[in-house]
């Protein structure tokens, strides 16, 4: 144990946030000060990307292009956002930083399997978000984030291979994540805490981890790929060296599919523990939202070709794709269905983490069932690179994951911090953040309907007052999202007063203090029944409880 907690010997054991030297944490192996790294890490990069964000509708707002001066310039910020988005916030966000967290306590466990991994993921993490940074600073890329060749390869002159080594550097890092997530819940379950005891969250992320290690490797051949041809001259997607340009899409999407899922299966993980918790009700059908996790991650691996329809690709290989992608919507549908029955009947209270989920619920089905309409081969020949896609990936990932993740980061923020903050706040933000968002990315399905196409710095005159409303609402939309910063960030200069279990829930992180201290937990851990017993009288006394703490 270090000096400074040993200095604490008379009072009770120090929690894991006690230690402050830059040295305590740089060296740290403590999964929840690594899920700290990181979550000051991805809010930077969520920033810069926000910015990038802020500027492309600020340019939108007018049909001619006559804010950022020239086309390139907004291909190259929208290529940044894209990939900032993507790979340095989205990706890692929520298992990252709750993932890291949260698993090893929800399952009983001191620490993930391998700690100086943990660390090591987040360096690795560091060094490719630091060269995207230089990328950023040294004039970016301006071929989309799906790096689609011949542009990347052949054409464009910008930094393409230096943003490559960083997607691949960072992929490592998800690698690294992946298998420990994998290999810690094998093998550091506490006594009693069989596979069908584990909260979803842990099933959620466990499912996350197999695309993690499953599915980033493709990314980083692909990437080999392309760095072999530009520098030995090994034909793979150039036709004139006798490559197949299309065959790069196939490699892309085959990593970047199930990548999706890799943003949004953690969404799923905590929209699982919140709604149980403020619906005061066991989850419904908690082996089926549990498999669907699973199934999601093993069937995500069998539609990318829906991103190809107008590709070139069979039409065969077309209707074969829009058949599975149909079919890969059922898990997705099944754990809608299953968070609403766990609401029917159940007695709600609407805290902030609680609006943040019932957002998410509303704004992923959103998401969904336009991406049936997309699945659907003779529909998405027309809409396909219109503002329809842009306004459904949106609604998945900004409705979807950035949702569940702030309303992840509200519901576990007494026990990450020890500190309350301010409710109303709380529901304020959620409440900009939810029209905000809608203002923000409806108008886009209608002028993606009418056929404006995606990428463009320009558009036509009646677009314009779409796009107007599109910009005002990412204004709404981004005050409500600074907010949270702002306010949670102030609550760390109060006196820690979040008490152990502010919500009444169950789940063994709630059993510990708030902060927790380095070690967790202090005596063995034996779980002897399943997750999400909040039966009526349970409730009752639990939220009695709450509200003693909350008042003390
Ligand atoms: C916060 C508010 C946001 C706004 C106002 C916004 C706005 C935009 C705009 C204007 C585009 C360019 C559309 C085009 O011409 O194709 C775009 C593209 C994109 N955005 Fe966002 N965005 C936001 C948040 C996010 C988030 C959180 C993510 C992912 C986590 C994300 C992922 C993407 C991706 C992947 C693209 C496509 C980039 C490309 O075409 O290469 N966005 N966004
Ligand atoms: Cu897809």
């Amino acid at each position: 144990m270090s000096a400074s907690a040993q200095a604490h010997h008379d009072g009770p054991p120090a929690d894991y946030l006690s230690e402050s030297t830059v040295k305590s944490w740089l060296l740290t192996t403590d999964h929840k000060r690594v899920g700290i790294l990181y979550l000051i890490s991805v809010t930077i990069f969520f920033i810069a990307g926000g910015v990038l964000a802020g500027l492309m509708r600020l340019e939108l707002m007018t049909p001619r292009g006559d804010v950022l001066g020239s086309p390139d310039t907004y291909n190259r910020m929208f290529t940044m956002h894209g990939v900032i988005m993507i790979f340095f916030f989205l990706v890692p966000a929520i298992p990252s930083v709750l993932g890291n967290f949260l698993l090893p306590l929800m399952i009983g466990a001191r620490d993930l399997a391998f700690p100086k991994i943990n660390l090591l993921s987040w360096y690795v993490y560091m060094v490719g978000g630091i060269m995207g940074v230089w990328i950023l600073m040294h004039g970016g890329i301006d071929t989309g984030w799906t790096f689609y060749t011949p542009f990347s390869s052949m054409y464009s002159n910008s930094m393409v291979l230096t943003a490559a080594v960083a997607v691949f550097i960072t992929g490592f890092s998800s690698i690294l994540t992946g298998l420990n997530f994998i290999v810690t819940v094998h093998t550091m379950r506490a006594p009693g805490m069989t596979w069908f005891r584990m909260p979803l969250f842990v099933w959620s992320h466990y499912a996350t981890a197999l695309i993690m290690v499953l599915a980033t490797p493709v990314l980083a051949i692909s990437i080999v790929l392309v760095g072999l041809e530009k520098f030995f001259g090994v034909g793979v997607f150039d036709p004139r060296l006798g490559g197949d340009p299309v065959l790069f899409q196939h490699l892309f999407w085959f990593y970047s599919h199930p990548a999706v899922y890799i943003m949004v299966l953690p969404g799923f993980a905590v929209i699982s523990e919140i709604i149980p918790c403020f619906a005061r009700r066991p989850i419904f059908g908690y082996r089926f939202v549990a498999f669907a996790s699973v199934a999601i991650a093993i069937f995500g691996f069998l539609v990318w070709g829906h991103h190809m329809f107008v590709s070139g690709q069979s039409m065969y290989a077309g209707a074969v794709f829009s058949i599975l992608s149909f079919l890969v919507a059922i898990p997705s549908a099944i754990k809608v269905f299953n968070w609403t029955a766990t609401l029917y009947k159940g007695s709600l209270s609407f805290d902030t983490p609680m609006l943040y989920a019932l957002g998410f619920m509303g704004l992923f089905t959103i998401g969904g069932l336009t991406g049936l309409m997309l699945a659907s081969l003779a529909l998405d020949v027309h809409v396909h690179d219109t503002y329809f896609v842009v306004a459904h990936f949106h609604y998945i990932m900004v409705g979807g994951t950035v949702m569940a993740y702030l309303g992840g980061i509200h519901f576990w923020w007494p026990k990450i911090s020890g500190r309350t903050y301010p409710e109303i706040w709380g529901k304020l933000s959620a409440l900009l953040v939810f029209v905000g968002f809608n203002l923000t990315f409806f108008p886009q399905f209608l002028l993606g309907y009418l056929g404006m196409p995606r990428r463009y710095f320009e558009y036509r005159p009646e677009f314009q007052v779409l796009n107007v409303m599109s910009t005002a609402g990412a204004t709404v939309l981004a005050v409500g999202m600074l907010m949270p910063m702002i306010y949670l960030g102030l609550s760390l200069r109060q006196p820690k007063n979040a008490g152990d279990n502010p919500w009444g829930a169950t789940g063994l992180e709630w059993q510990i203090e708030s902060p927790p201290t380095t070690h967790n937990f202090h005596e063995p851990v034996l779980v002897t029944c399943e997750p999400y017993l909040y039966s009526p009288e349970e409730a009752e006394r639990e939220y009695a409880h709450a509200q003693h703490v909350h008042s003390a």
